[in-house]
């Protein structure tokens, strides 16, 4: 299952992925997670990206491209994966589409989960309480939320015109949540 996870910063993309990743033992592949690692390690990249990120913006499409490409290529990726945070705007879906055919592959399925703005903040400042994430302050989140919609809600056409395109309601406990992703995929797949 090569599949695609499309939702606003909050709508639950990460705790979903989890749960998938572990339900069709695919890897799960978060472009936020693989920048934060950077971020942490104190990487060429992980420098460059770590203001960009606290500011609620995109990181370089090339950047990404290129971290995606590598994490691609690993071993454990031929029986598919769950993309989280990737793509986020219409040059890195067309980039991906670009890399999966150069690899004799493509996006099998794409979900979308949607969450009301109001409750997408609360879930924010949830966990800016618990975990102190660097941009999950106020500022940053007005931010994020504003580049969800300028550039990567245009990818949730692309994927319809595409016909791949679920969308599915992302309000409810994450348990609820995630067995509506997998009645989605389960129908699709059977
Ligand atoms: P991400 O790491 O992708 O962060 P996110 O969009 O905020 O979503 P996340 O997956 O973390 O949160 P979730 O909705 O699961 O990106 C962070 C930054 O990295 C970006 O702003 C950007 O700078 C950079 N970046 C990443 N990918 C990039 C790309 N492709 N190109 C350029 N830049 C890129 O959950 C949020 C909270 O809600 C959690 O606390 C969770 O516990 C809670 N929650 C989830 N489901 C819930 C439910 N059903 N009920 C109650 N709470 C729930």
């Amino acid at each position: 299952m090569r599949l695609v996870l499309l939702g606003a910063p909050g709508s639950g993309k990460g705790t979903q992925a989890t749960r998938l990743r572990d339900h069709y033992r695919v890897p799960h592949i978060s472009t936020g997670d693989l920048l934060r690692a950077a971020v942490k390690v104190g990487t060429p990249l992980g420098l460059q990206a770590k203001a960009v990120m606290e500011a609620g913006a995109l990181v370089s499409d090339d950047i990404v491209l290129a971290m995606l490409e590598e994490r691609l290529s690993q071993g454990d990726t031929g029986g598919g994966y769950v993309l989280d945070g990737y793509p986020r705007n219409l040059a890195q879906a067309n980039s991906l589409d670009a890399l999966l055919a150069r690899l004799g592959q493509s996006v099998e399925r794409a979900i979308q989960l949607d969450v009301d703005t109001e409750l997408l903040i609360a879930r924010i400042a949830g966990r800016a309480k618990a975990e102190g994430r660097a941009d999950d302050n106020p500022e940053s989140v007005r931010k994020r939320l504003q580049v969800y919609e300028e550039q990567t809600a245009p990818v949730i056409e692309f994927y319809r015109h595409q016909q791949k395109l679920t969308a599915v309601d992302g309000v409810g406990s994450m348990e609820a949540v995630f067995e509506r992703v997998v009645e989605a995929l389960d129908s699709r797949y059977a």
